[in-house]
């Protein structure tokens, strides 16, 4: 690892113009947070989160960018950084008192939550860590569009030097996002530059308290092809020099590099801490002997770059700029309460609407549903050169020179079989055993223009993603105010009556999901439903968790022929399975067929029964159910995913909230038992809603 001071020893020839430059952008940051300070302590504006002490390796870093061409995945403490790259102190003010026109949320969003289209820094959120999974993601869309030119070409903006800049604080190294991420960018050589800020501490906790041997240059210096530099981040000369070798490090293609910043942070984490109760004098006192601003000042006036006076008179420009812009944010409107709603999903595409709604055109043999998923992506990927496939065993052989001899993987269940063959390995590859960069990688994509298709290898491992799911992917439009956004699509295998499948590959959870503000959640029952819904999918603006119930994969009672190239259904519109007149049953993915099974017993005794196969569970299909629960008074919802607190009890709550008066008896629920699905065939039976279980609980609502 190399230590850039010992080669900078005040050699590095630097303009008067950019030293002077770089200083008043410090100068500016540091002004920024004192107001935003202020404005807080009046109650003016409701949180404040510093940049101070990281002012000079930010700009530095900064200088070396080119806002517009290069991609940012900033965090917090990067004000100076931003502030370089081209966002305004009102920019940064407009955020501080939530105002309607903050640039970066529209007031929903904390202040240093940086974002700007046209300088593509892409919306950050709170996360400690996320964003370097992003990051990847966007890196690696460099190199997707370098390989896939007809991809380039619909995409806008690709530059074949650009790179993507993301930085973080020591504490943030700590998650395994980080790591993931640095396995993924050095495997794939990607032109990314971290920059990790260390201050020292991770609110109260000591680096050495948080990074195994203190350091974490230290810990990734064996990463191939990762270039790891160390440097005083209060030094500007030194960390412009660190900047200027990782810069054109990444940008020769010869991999990523992270720069190991030290730096300060005298204000305390935020103003909700104080340091000094775990901060001991001394230290503070160093801290303050660092400080970059008063380094940075003393090095202009002492070097004779700058007078005292023209010093002073720099400084007086940068405050009477600082409080004009915080005069401009107070007096800005707030936004309003009406709008909150808006941007949960994308205004543009509505996947529910008309457009969606493509009849099939037959031909071929019957399909399995494994079979017809699989025409769906090869249609897709056909289509679009920016459908991107990836996920855990999805490729048919990672080592494509042997791709000739070998029949191929493409997934453990066989649903991406041919895909890497057909469209290269660009198009369609294996990724590490890591499921939170897979969507966090999967979202860094998708802003950039591309449409992932990752595959999570059984919805039971979709655990260690749910981070990149709930804080990033599904809030990402929303929170930027409909600037960024990332639809994607992740399939998941998902449910039980497999027998043997037991706790980790026969679980559901579905409901989990179906709460999430912003994420459309579908899960169809036939091999037609799944063709035509993941092509909705993928051609929707929204993200979509697209749940295939693998049970049903290989089935003979739910095939179809192919129904063509075009075929589409849209998201919300159930599918009246049976019709019945005296009791419905709404329900989805594998009970579907079992419910049919109870409505043929409960026929031969006379018992017309009404079933709606939902398909797709957030939107659902209120106005069918609305008029199916009219006609027969009697309604049992059904599913496989725990009964409490369940997908059921959101439909039951709604019934007897809005259809009480057309009701003949209770709602009924019937669903999997409060714990896991176990091995042996006899207690996963017990644990999941068999089809005499739906006759009795339908013989119970008939009794009223
Ligand atoms: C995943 C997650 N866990 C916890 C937090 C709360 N939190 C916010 S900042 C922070 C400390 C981060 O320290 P570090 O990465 O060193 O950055 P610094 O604030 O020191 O610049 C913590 C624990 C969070 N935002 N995200």
């Amino acid at each position: 690892m190399a230590t850039v001071a010992s080669q900078v020893q005040k050699a590095v020839k630097l303009s008067r113009e950019l030293l002077v430059g770089a200083y008043r952008t410090m100068y500016l940051s540091r002004q920024v947070d004192d107001k935003e300070i202020q404005l807080k302590r009046q109650n003016r504006a409701y949180f404040q989160i510093n940049g101070v002490g990281h002012e000079a390796i930010g700009v530095a870093a900064a200088l070396h960018m080119r806002p517009g061409v290069d991609w940012f995945y900033p965090y917090y403490r990067d004000r100076a950084f931003v502030l370089q790259v081209g966002q305004t102190p009102l920019d940064m003010l407009l955020q501080a008192v939530g105002a309607k026109d903050d640039p970066c949320s529209g007031g929903r969003q904390m202040p240093s939550h940086w974002s700007s289209k046209p300088l593509h820094i892409v919306a950050r959120s709170s996360p400690t860590g996320t964003q370097v999974l992003h990051a990847v993601g966007a890196a690696d869309a460099t190199l997707y569009f370098s390989v896939v030119q007809e991809a380039a070409q619909l995409a806008s903006g690709f530059h074949a030097d650009e790179l993507v800049y993301t930085s973080l604080g020591d504490g943030a190294t700590s998650e395994g996002e980080f790591w993931e991420s640095l396995n993924w960018a050095c495997l794939r050589k990607l032109p990314l530059l971290y920059v990790v800020q260390d201050n020292g501490y991770a609110i109260s906790t000591p680096v050495d308290h948080q990074t195994a041997g203190g350091s974490i240059s230290k810990l990734v210096k064996s990463f191939p092809h990762l270039l790891t530099l160390e440097c005083d981040g209060t030094d500007f000369p030194e960390s412009y020099e660190a900047a200027r070798q990782a810069v054109e490090y990444v940008r020769g293609h010869r991999g990523p590099a992270l720069i190991h910043a030290h730096v300060i942070r005298p204000f305390s984490h935020s103003l909700s801490d104080d340091e000094r109760v775990y901060k001991p004098e001394e230290i503070r006192r160093q801290e303050a002997g660092r400080d970059p601003v008063h380094k940075m000042a003393k090095l202009l006036t002492g070097e004779r770059i700058l007078s005292l006076k023209e010093l002073k008179e720099l400084q007086s420009s940068v405050e009477a700029e600082v409080r004009a812009a915080a005069d401009q944010a107070l007096a800005a409107e707030p936004p309003s309460p009406a709008t909150v709603m808006d941007y949960v999903y994308s205004p543009a595409v509505d996947p529910t609407g008309e457009h969606f709604d493509r009849p099939p055109k037959f031909h071929g043999d019957e399909k399995t549903m494994v079979d017809l998923i699989n025409a769906c992506l090869r249609d897709e990927m056909a289509r679009d050169p920016r459908v991107v496939v990836f996920g855990e065993d999805v490729a048919d052989c990672s080592h494509a020179e042997d791709l000739a001899k070998l029949k191929g993987k493409g997934g453990v269940f066989k649903v991406t079989h041919g895909l890497q063959r057909k469209f290269g390995s660009a198009r369609c590859f294996n990724a590490p055993i890591a499921e939170a960069s897979i969507v966090g990688r999967a979202i860094g994509m998708a802003t950039r223009g591309l449409k992932p298709v990752v595959e999570i290898q059984f919805f039971d491992y979709i655990w260690p993603a749910m981070m990149q799911i709930r804080d990033e992917l599904i809030n990402f439009r929303w929170r930027s105010n409909n600037v960024f956004s990332c639809p994607l699509v992740m399939r998941a295998p998902i449910g039980g009556y497999l027998a043997g499948g037991a706790i980790y590959h026969s679980q559901s959870g579905e409901t989990i999901f179906t709460h999430q503000p912003g994420l459309r959640v579908v899960m169809p029952a036939t091999a037609l439903d799944a063709n035509g819904l993941l092509r909705t999918a993928i051609r929707c603006d929204d993200p979509v968790l697209f749940l295939e119930p693998k049970h049903l994969y290989r089935q003979t009672h739910n095939r179809s022929p192919y129904p063509g190239p075009d075929y589409m259904i849209p998201f919300g519109k159930a599918k009246l399975v049976r019709e019945g007149t005296d009791v419905t049953i709404v329900t989805y993915g594998s009970l579907v067929v079992r419910s049919v099974q109870a409505a043929k017993t409960l026929e031969q005794e006379g018992v017309q029964t009404e079933i709606l196969d939902l398909r797709s569970l957030n939107p659902y299909d209120w106005e069918l159910i609305s008029a199916s629960v009219k006609k027969t008074s009697r309604v049992l919802v059904l599913h496989e995913d725990h009964i409490s607190w369940g997908y059921g009890a959101e439909i039951a709550a709604r019934i007897a909230e809005e259809l009480f008066e057309f009701l003949d008896a209770p709602v009924k629920r019937l669903a999997g038992k409060d714990v896991f699905v176990p091995y042996h065939p006899v207690l996963e039976e017990a644990v999941l809603p068999q089809p005499a279980d739906i006759v009795r609980v339908t013989r119970d609502l008939l009794k009223y």
